[in-house]
This record gives structure tokens, C-alpha cells and sequence, in this order.
């Protein structure tokens, strides 16, 4: 058995995120892992504090880099999410994908086995992949937040409204519904063998939540007030 990861929702650049509270624990599963999988919003070019966005993607390039140098063991598996859909870096994944064996990107989603890895903005609404492109799209065009917004919006979060208010927002039951719904239009639902489904965005941590035959898990978020944790499962070897 490989031991496999699935992390998402760092939101790194954003000055909200406290991803630097679990580098520790980041670095010890990433040292451990043959398998880690970076489920989308793990940075957030939207909220970056950084003078310009370019220097947003070369810094998150630089980190995507830094992790695939130094952990040549693990395969790395970025999975995009609606907060690192940015031109400018999306552009620079096949460029790295080239450069290291050990780094693959997905836009949408990833599956191995009996494990679906997605970023989760598929239980946004009733989905349909066409949908789930035009989402993707207008985040595009969606514009840079300046300090003040920024300042705001760390408000918002130190105040866990957002938290508090996540469970009316996403309702297990509503969210499943609505993934396994996507599951089986993009054909990968309990029908063609998925059995867990590891997915972030929402923001709720928690995990063996059963729906329809299948079984949710989401990594919660490092913002505070939030739950947040790695997720961690055990893979078959290929022809075992
Ligand atoms: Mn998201």
C-alpha cells in the first residue's frame, strides 16, 4: 500500500491564510507520502498581497517548485480550484510538469482507483461540466482585491460568520447530492467504481460522511475559526 495525502484551501498569499501554523505537519506527511494531492484554492491569486500579480506566480510557482526538488519520493497531483485560476500561472503548469517527473496538474479532478480527488466548486450549484467552466472563467475576470477589501474580508473571517454560517451554506447532504450528481455526468460514480470522494472549497472539515454509495471527506480550511486538517488514506499498488 502507498500512503497518499489530500490537502486543499491553503490559500496561500492571502494574508487570511494560517497555513504557516502547519508547516510542521505539512512537511512530515509530504516527507512520508509516495502519493500527495493538492486539492485546489491552494493558492489565492484573488486575495495575493504581493506588489503585482506576476510576482503572485512566480512565488507560487517557486513553492509548487520547492516541493517537487525537494521530495522526489512523492508524486505530486496540483488539482486547480476557482482561486488559483489565474492565466498567468495556469500557463506555467505544463512548463513544470515537463521539468519534473513527479508534478501533474489536473484542471478538474483526479482519480485513482476508488479515490475521486476534486476542489469541490462543483457543489456550487447543479453542475454540469460546461458549467463548471464558465464558473471557472469568470474568476478570470474577476478583479485583484486591494488592501482595504483584504482588510475586510480578514474581518469577515476573524468574526466566523463565514464558519458559522458554512453549514446553511453547504449542507452535507446538499453538497454530496449535488457531487455525485457532477460524479456521474463526467461518469465516475459509484456506477464506474468511485467509492470516496476527497474534495476542499467548502471549508467544512470532516470526514466518512455517507451518501448514495459513496463517501465524503473534505479538508476544512487553515483560516481561523475553521476546521483544518490533512487527509490521509492508503492506495493499492498498481497489479496487486
Ligand atoms: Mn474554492
Amino acid at each position: 500500500m502507498k500512503k497518499c495525502y489530500f490537502v486543499s484551501d491553503l490559500h496561500l498569499l492571502a494574508k487570511r491564510s494560517q497555513a504557516h501554523r502547519y508547516w510542521g505537519r505539512l512537511e512530515r506527511a509530504v516527507s512520508q507520502a509516495s502519493v500527495f494531492v493538492l486539492g485546489g484554492d491552494i493558492f489565492d491569486f484573488r486575495w495575493a498581497t504581493t506588489a503585482t500579480p506576476a510576482l503572485a506566480v512566480q512565488e507560487a510557482i517557486g513553492w509548487l517548485e520547492g516541493l517537487a526538488k525537494t521530495y522526489s519520493q512523492c508524486q505530486f497531483h496540483f488539482i486547480v480550484g476557482n482561486h488559483d485560476h489565474h492565466w498567468g500561472f495556469l500557463c506555467r503548469l505544463d512548463g513544470l510538469a515537463e521539468k519534473y517527473s513527479n508534478f501533474h496538474w489536473h484542471p478538474y479532478y483526479l482519480r485513482l482507483g476508488e479515490h475521486l480527488f476534486m476542489h469541490g466548486d462543483a457543489a456550487e450549484r447543479k453542475m454540469t461540466p460546461e458549467k463548471l467552466a464558465e464558473y471557472r472563467i469568470r474568476w478570470h475576470h474577476r478583479p485583484r482585491r486591494g488592501p482595504v477589501m483584504s482588510r475586510l474580508y480578514d474581518l469577515l473571517v476573524a468574526s466566523r460568520l463565514p464558519r458559522a454560517l458554512s453549514p446553511f451554506v453547504y449542507p452535507k447532504r446538499r453538497v454530496a447530492r449535488r457531487i455525485l450528481a457532477y460524479l456521474q455526468r463526467i461518469g465516475h460514480g459509484p456506477e464506474q467504481g468511485v467509492r470516496h470522494v476527497y474534495f476542499g472549497h467548502i471549508h467544512r472539515g470532516f470526514s466518512d460522511y455517507r451518501y448514495r454509495g459513496l463517501t465524503f471527506h473534505n479538508t476544512g480550511a487553515p483560516l481561523r475559526g475553521h476546521r483544518f486538517r490533512l487527509l490521509e488514506l492508503s492506495l493499492e499498488e498498481p497489479g496487486r
